[in-house]
Parts: C-alpha cells; sequence; structure tokens
C-alpha cells in the first residue's frame, strides 16, 4: 500500500446490539456463552480482535498450568488463599463469585481436547467424571497446554460464528451516548491490514482487552526487546478506553512483578510446586528462612503466616538478597530433579527430563531457547531467576482494573459492591471481564474465561431490559477519522520536510515515544533501575515530565499501519501509566513490599488504608480523581489466616 493511499481511509459505520472487544480468554468465555442467552432474541452480536484470536491474547504461546480450578476445594478458602496473596484488600464477591463457576469452563476445555494431566489410575477420565487432576499446587493442576489457546478461540468461534468475528481490528476509544455521559454507545477503530476505520453503535459491550506491558522499561533491552512474561501486544486498551470514557478504576497502584527465570522469563510456579525445587542466594542460602524476620521491619510480617506468604513478599525476601549484593538467585533445578528421580524408573527420568523442558516449550519458548543458548541441562545446572519489570493486570497476582458489579445474591454484600448487571463497570452498558476486573487477581486463564460468560448472560439481559434504547454517538464520524487517522496525516504533511524519514522537528516515531514513557515510568515510578522504590518528590518529576509526553504523542507519525497500531497502543499506555502514577502516589503506605516501595511511607498502615483506592479521569481537562473506597470482607477469617485479616480499616462513608 502507497504512503499517499493511506490519506483517505474508507469509513465503515455499524449497527449492533453488542460488542465484544477482544479474543482472548475473557472474549471467548462471551463468545462461547452469549448465543446461549441470546437465541431467539434476534440480537446482533459482533466480536473484534486486533490479532487472530486462535494466537491472540496472553495465552497465545500456550500455558502448562491451568491456575485456577477448586475441584474438592471450598470457594471461601478460593477467596481467603486471594486476599492474603493481595494482602487484604480484595473484592470477596468477586471472587467468590469466579471461584463458585469456574470448574464447569475447565471441564468444557478438556471436553474440547485440552489434555489434563491426570493422577495414576485415572488416565482416561475426564475431570468431569471424577478424574483427579495431577495439581501442581492447591489451586493449580497442570495440562498439555501447547495449543490451549486454539482449542478455546475453536469453540469461542464455533458458538458464535466466524461471520460474526473480525480479526485484526484494533479498537482506539469508545464513546458514551450524546444524551447520557453515563451510558455507553459506541467504539471506533481501525484495520491493521486494511486501510478502512470502522465506527460501531451499540446498546452494550464488553471491553477484554487484557492487562498493559511495556510501560516500564523492560529487562529486555537490545537483541533481547520484545521478550516480555506478559503479551507485549497488550498495552493497556483497556484500562486506558475505559479511564476515557469515564469508568471508575481500583487499585491500579497494584502491579504485578513476577520472579521469572531471567533474560527468558520463564514461570516459577512449576517449579516451585510441581518440581518442589527451592530457590537460593549465591551461597547457597535460603533467602526466605534467612531474611523472615525482617519481614517485622515494617510490619510486613503482619500478612505472612510462617513461610506461607503472598506473592509480593516472597519477592520482597528475595530483592533484599539482591540490593545486598548477594545474587544471583539461583533456583536448584539439579537437587529438585535428582529428588523427584529417586524413585523412578530410567523412563520416568526421561519422562521428567522431557516434562522439564515441556514446561516451557508449552508456554515460553524463549526460555528454552536460553537453556539451549547457554549449554543449560536443568538436570545438572541450576538457573538464575530475576524479578521483571512491572505489569499492570488484574488476573494473575495482581489486581488493577476496573471497578464493577459484582453478583446480587451473595450475603452481606455492601451497596457499593453491587449496583446493576455483573461485571458491569460505573458506565452503563460497558462491562468488562479476566485483566479489566479490578480488585480480584488470582482469576487466571479459567477465571478470566469464566467471567467472560457471566458478562454474557448480563449484556443479553441488559439489551432486553432495555429494547427502546437508540445509542447516539457523541463524536461525529469526521471528529473520529481525523483523530484516528492524525498520526497518518501528520506523516504525511511533514515527511517530505528531511530527506531521513526518521529525523524530523514535526514528529515523534512510536518507537522513539515508547522509550521515552518507559523511561519516566522505570526511573521515577518505581521500575528496575531503583529497586521499584519511589517517593512524593519522584512522582511528581514523573508528573511533569508525563504532562509533556501526553502533549508530544499528538505528534505521533504513522508511516503505515503497522506503525498507526503502534502509535495507539502507545497513547493507550500513557493513559494507562498515568493512571498507575496517580494511584501510587495517592496511597501513602506500601502496601505491597515486593511489587514496589514508597520509601517515604515504608509500612503497611492498615488503620488508614486497608480500603480501596478508586479513580476516575476528565478526558477534557486531564485531571484525575481520587477516593479511598471502603473496603467490606464477606468470607469469615480461616484459622491459617494472619490476624490482620480481622482489620476492617478505615471507616469511609
Ligand atoms: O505460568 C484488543 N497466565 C496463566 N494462567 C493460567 O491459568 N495458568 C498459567 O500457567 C498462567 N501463566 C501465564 C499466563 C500468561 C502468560 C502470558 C504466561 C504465563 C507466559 C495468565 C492468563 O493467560 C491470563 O490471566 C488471561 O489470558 C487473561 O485473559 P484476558 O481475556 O483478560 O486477556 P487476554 O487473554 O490477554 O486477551 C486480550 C485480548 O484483547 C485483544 N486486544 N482487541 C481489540 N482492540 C484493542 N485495542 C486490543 N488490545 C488487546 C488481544 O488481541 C487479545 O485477544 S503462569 O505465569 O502462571
Ligand atoms: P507462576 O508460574 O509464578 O506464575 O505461578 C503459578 C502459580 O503458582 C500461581 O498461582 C502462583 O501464585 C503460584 N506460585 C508460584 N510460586 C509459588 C511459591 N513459591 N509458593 C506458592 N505459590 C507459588
Amino acid at each position: 500500500m502507497s504512503e499517499d493511499v493511506l490519506a483517505s481511509p474508507e469509513v465503515v459505520e455499524e449497527e449492533l446490539d453488542i460488542l465484544i472487544i477482544g479474543g482472548g480468554m475473557g472474549a471467548c468465555g462471551t463468545a462461547f456463552e452469549i448465543p446461549k442467552w441470546a437465541e431467539g432474541t434476534g440480537l446482533k452480536i459482533k466480536l473484534v480482535d486486533k490479532a487472530a484470536m486462535d494466537r491472540s491474547g496472553a495465552v497465545a504461546q500456550g500455558l502448562s498450568a491451568i491456575n485456577t480450578y477448586m475441584g474438592d476445594n471450598d470457594p471461601a478458602d478460593y477467596v481467603r488463599y486471594v486476599r492474603g496473596d493481595l494482602m487484604g484488600i480484595t473484592r470477596e464477591d468477586l471472587v467468590y463469585d469466579t471461584g463458585r463457576h469456574v470448574d464447569d469452563s475447565v471441564h468444557n476445555f478438556e471436553d474440547w481436547g485440552l489434555p489434563v494431566w491426570k493422577q495414576k489410575g485415572d488416565e482416561g477420565k475426564k475431570l468431569r467424571d471424577g478424574g483427579k487432576p495431577v495439581r501442581s499446587g492447591r489451586w493449580q493442576i497442570m495440562i498439555n497446554g501447547e495449543s490451549y489457546k486454539w482449542i478455546v478461540a475453536e469453540a469461542a468461534k464455533k458458538a458464535l460464528g466466524i461471520e460474526n468475528i473480525q480479526e485484526r481490528i484494533f479498537i482506539v476509544r469508545l464513546m458514551t451516548d450524546k444524551n447520557d455521559p453515563g451510558r455507553i454507545a459506541g467504539a471506533a477503530g481501525f484495520s491493521v491490514r486494511e486501510n478502512k476505520i470502522y465506527i460501531y453503535k451499540f446498546k452494550t459491550c464488553l471491553l477484554a482487552a487484557g492487562g498493559a506491558v511495556n510501560i516500564f522499561r523492560p529487562r529486555s533491552i537490545g537483541e533481547g526487546t520484545g521478550r516480555a512474561w506478559y503479551p507485549v501486544w497488550n498495552a493497556g486498551s483497556t484500562y486506558a478506553m475505559a479511564a476515557e470514557c469515564g469508568a471508575e478504576m481500583t487499585l491500579m497502584e497494584n502491579r504485578f512483578v513476577p520472579a521469572r527465570f531471567k533474560d527468558g522469563y520463564g514461570p516459577v510456579g512449576a517449579w516451585f510446586l510441581l518440581f518442589k525445587a527451592k530457590a537460593m542466594n549465591a551461597f547457597g542460602e535460603d533467602y526466605q528462612e534467612k531474611n523472615y524476620d525482617l519481614l517485622k521491619d515494617h510490619g510486613y510480617d503482619k500478612y505472612a503466616v510462617g513461610f506461607a506468604m503472598g506473592t509480593c513478599l516472597r519477592n520482597h525476601l528475595m530483592m533484599i538478597e539482591m540490593k545486598e549484593g548477594r545474587g544471583p538467585i539461583l533456583m536448584d533445578t539439579p537437587s529438585a530433579m535428582a529428588k523427584l528421580a529417586e524413585s523412578m524408573t530410567p523412563k520416568e527420568i526421561k519422562h521428567l527430563e522431557a516434562e522439564a523442558w515441556e514446561d516451557f516449550l508449552d508456554m515460553t519458548i524463549s526460555q528454552c531457547g536460553v537453556w539451549a543458548g547457554e549449554n543449560i541441562e536443568p538436570d545438572k545446572e541450576m538457573s538464575e531467576l530475576m524479578p521483571t519489570e512491572p505489569y499492570l493486570l488484574g488476573s494473575h497476582a495482581g489486581c488493577a482494573g476496573l471497578w464493577c458489579s459484582g453478583p446480587d445474591d451473595l450475603p452481606g454484600t455492601p451497596d457499593h459492591y453491587h449496583w446493576g448487571y455483573n461485571r458491569m463497570t460505573t458506565v452503563n452498558g460497558l462491562f468488562t471481564a479476566g485483566d479489566g476486573v479490578g480488585a480480584s487477581g488470582h482469576k487466571f486463564s479459567s477465571g478470566s474465561f469464566t467471567e467472560g460468560r457471566m458478562v454474557a448472560k448480563s449484556m443479553v439481559q441488559y439489551c432486553l431490559d432495555n429494547p427502546d434504547l437508540k445509542p447516539e454517538l457523541s463524536r461525529t464520524t469526521e471528529q473520529l477519522v481525523d483523530e484516528i487517522y492524525r498520526p497518518v496525516h501528520t506523516f504525511l504533511e511533514h515527511k517530505d520536510y528531511t530527506t531521513a524519514i526518521d529525523i524530523n522537528p514535526h514528529y515523534i516515531t512510536p518507537k522513539m515515544l515508547q522509550f521515552r514513557l518507559q523511561k519516566i515510568m522505570d526511573e521515577y515510578v518505581a521500575g528496575v533501575s531503583t529497586w521499584y522504590q519511589t517517593n512524593e518528590q519522584m512522582l511528581v518529576m514523573a508528573e511533569r515530565k508525563m504532562k509533556m509526553l501526553k502533549e508530544d504523542s499528538l505528534k505521533m507519525r504513522a508511516k503505515d499501519l503497522h506503525e498507526l497500531l503502534r502509535a495507539w497502543e502507545n497513547y493507550h499506555r500513557i493513559i494507562t501509566a498515568e493512571a498507575h502514577m496517580q494511584h501510587i502516589k495517592f496511597r501513602q503506605e506500601t502496601r505491597y513490599p515486593g511489587y514496589y516501595y514508597r520509601a517515604d511511607y515504608q509500612a503497611i498502615n492498615d488503620d488508614e488504608w486497608k480500603c480501596f483506592v478508586n479513580s476516575t479521569y476528565d478526558r477534557d481537562t486531564g485531571e484525575w480523581k481520587l477516593k479511598k473506597v471502603k473496603w467490606q470482607p464477606l468470607i469469615s477469617v480461616g484459622e491459617n489466616e494472619p490476624e490482620a485479616m480481622r482489620h476492617l480499616g478505615p471507616e469511609l462513608s
């Protein structure tokens, strides 16, 4: 496609009842479930994904475990586990709701062909029929999941019908209703393959575009650029688009900093939980044991029960070693494998070795690349662990996201947890799932899919309850076209001013802008270069620089559709980053040591901060409004939970 052709894109306008934005685990759950509820209603439903559903989103490369499966567990214990991991503050109604429904989704995955590991004697017996899975941990089960996303997407496509699915459409913005700013009315985006802009008008929509990656300068730079643990193609679209149309966000200060195998970003869960490997410092010391008492320093021990502690606290104990110069941290894979092999036949040992590789071949191939490239055989040599750059997400061991209405049938649910349809945001008709739903982490792939199914039911009900709704967009087609193609026009207008296409005083390339964003976030907002520390003054600096970056974002160029995609991804990253920064500034405590530290407020302060922090953004003025929101426990405190769980936090109206 020649550059000038881009000057005038074709505009396609469509009117629907329901739009599903995203094709990942949440959206696939909705696509699978919605035809059942919509049958006979005549509702027009469509799904758009920026990529190809078979391999889009976080599960693109596959996974080796399903991290949320109840089996014989009580969902109330699942809530206890999640709130423990997330330092007390979670929406227990949402977590419980996911827990009580998740298993049916996993049973479906198995029915559709996903191989689930079974205990000896139960091979060939399905989970649905009582087959016992091989558990890596209390909540996690092992799968052969290289094709996990293919399998789930196939079921979603079959249910919704491929004629109702359009791939490679990147949604740039949502619009509220011209006559009601509190109600959703439409969305606009563009094709990343054709010179076309798409404008959708609808009654309701699911926004499930995943979490946010590459907001912070990654550890992988230079030849490693592009490697990250979470998917680089999820750019905060969920948070940014929702914020821009006024949806309330919650716990956007939270982030996930996973400990991962260094450079390849291989996950550690199977190694810690299934293979029972130990991690140690450079001198062979168990840093968790060694540093345990240091948790007392700022009251972090309040949230640990013996060595059972949340993910951020485990990180904290590891970071002490690294900061004080006793790295590298090593995962002792050889001892773990040797121990397991003690009771195995040679054939079983071969199988074990294959599993060690397959764990990564199934979900993080680059880790195998590192092992092969560095001649590391995991049964002979240890591997380094490293805490990664921060990611924003709401479905893994983190809980950033949108403030959503919960289910209506749980006793004790306060009014501020339930105001409408399940998983609806504070904007009428706008729903989310998976990484989008805040304050309820640890859903993982299965829980995200399950939430998508809940949303399907809610969205159909919303349409049936509002038959006369006639959405009208708050922006004209011309305004939308001008805005979405601004980077293209900027390029075409100025490209001949210089002889080198990348050097031009009138524009900035998306790549350069991304570097600038990552540098600000890394150096001032608790990235890897400060060992995840920040303070009020650093945040004020960041705010100033971010304001200028935001101004300059209007000057991003797009020389082709690929760059147009990159430009808008970066815009979404900026809004998401801003939310993160504002929330960190507002919460004057260190709630998540090991994820980030407020060096000026190092302690956990339950008296003042055991509450949610919620925010709204005003797109016209660029202002953020933040407030404390009361945390309300719903599930009783179990005997193995820390005493701090009983602290009810500040009384807020
Ligand atoms: O090993 C737009 N996850 C794990 N879950 C598990 O159950 N087990 C594991 O083993 C897990 N691990 C793991 C995991 C993820 C990754 C990357 C690795 C390892 C290496 C987490 C889950 O994958 C995660 O919880 C869910 O996938 C979240 O679901 P959802 O629906 O919230 O997000 P998505 O699947 O990424 O999908 C997002 C979709 O949005 C599209 N999109 N479409 C249109 N317009 C835009 N602007 C868009 N922006 C994005 C994407 O294309 C995608 O379709 S382990 O570490 O523990
Ligand atoms: P990961 O591979 O690190 O994403 O972890 C997968 C699952 O195992 C998640 O539910 C983690 O919380 C859990 N997990 C990982 N490492 C540990 C550990 N050392 N102790 C307890 N749970 C863990």
